[in-house]
């Protein structure tokens, strides 16, 4: 596997920068949730692709999911997946770089429904998915457990997800800015208290409400 693209990875930290300079997204506002496309968003046309310059090839034989941390020690491999409750949503989708998209057809496990699978202590406050690019986000798990959309996907719009958008498995928080969303997960850490994910020690804002505008700065 190569190394991330460095350039990359500051050409995008630098847009999302220039976002926060621009005086929008302190995060404090105090921003009704009643409009569905969020503050500063426009529609994308197509399903942008956005990574490190690394997109693992991930065949599902190869695939398998670690828990780690605070739970019961755990590995799924591809076919325990597929027994887990098999859930799918419509669900709208939030980069901070400013595209969103509607109506994204999606199917996977429900955070719930892996939540009830997977039994963390009941002293784990946090969750860090950790992917096959190196990739990392962390995430309180009250914010999972308050979006019934959150999920771990499988397919997209009918079809196996991609790989460029991180197939066979990726995180998919839809209340949370899309950087929340793991691509090619391949573990799920719960944590006793917070640690900042890769974006997170680059400057992300540590939570990431679209409609707070919880932007980088
Ligand atoms: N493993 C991994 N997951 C990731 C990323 C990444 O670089 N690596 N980028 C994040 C960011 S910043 C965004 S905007 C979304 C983009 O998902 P997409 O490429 O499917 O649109 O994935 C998120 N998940
Ligand atoms: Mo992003």
């Amino acid at each position: 596997m190569t190394q991330p693209n460095e350039k990359l990875i500051d050409a995008k930290q630098k847009l999302a920068e220039q976002r926060s300079a621009k005086g929008i997204g302190t995060g404090h506002e105090s921003a009704p949730k009643k409009d569905r496309l969020p503050p500063g968003q426009r529609l994308a046309s197509g399903f942008p692709v956005l990574d490190l310059g690394i997109q693992p090839e991930i065949t599902t034989t190869d695939w398998s999911l670690e828990i780690t941390g605070a739970a019961e020690k755990r590995t799924f491999k591809w076919d325990d997946f597929l027994k887990l409750p098999q859930t799918k949503l419509t669900t709208d989708f939030h980069c901070v770089t400013t595209w969103s998209i509607y109506d994204a057809k999606v199917e996977g496990v429900l955070w719930r429904d892996f939540l009830a699978a997977v039994k963390p202590d009941a002293a784990a406050t946090h969750v860090m998915f950790h992917s096959y690019d190196g990739y990392s986000t962390n995430l309180p798990l009250q914010a999972l457990n308050a979006d019934p959309q959150a999920m771990l996907i499988h397919a997209f719009g009918g079809q196996p997800l991609e790989r460029i958008h991180g197939g066979p498995v990726r995180g998919w928080v839809p209340t949370l800015y899309a950087w929340k969303s793991a691509k090619w997960v391949k573990g799920v850490e719960f944590m006793l208290k917070d640690k900042r994910g890769f974006w997170e020690v680059r400057g992300y804002h540590n939570h990431g409400d679209p409609w707070k505008e919880e932007v980088p700065r």
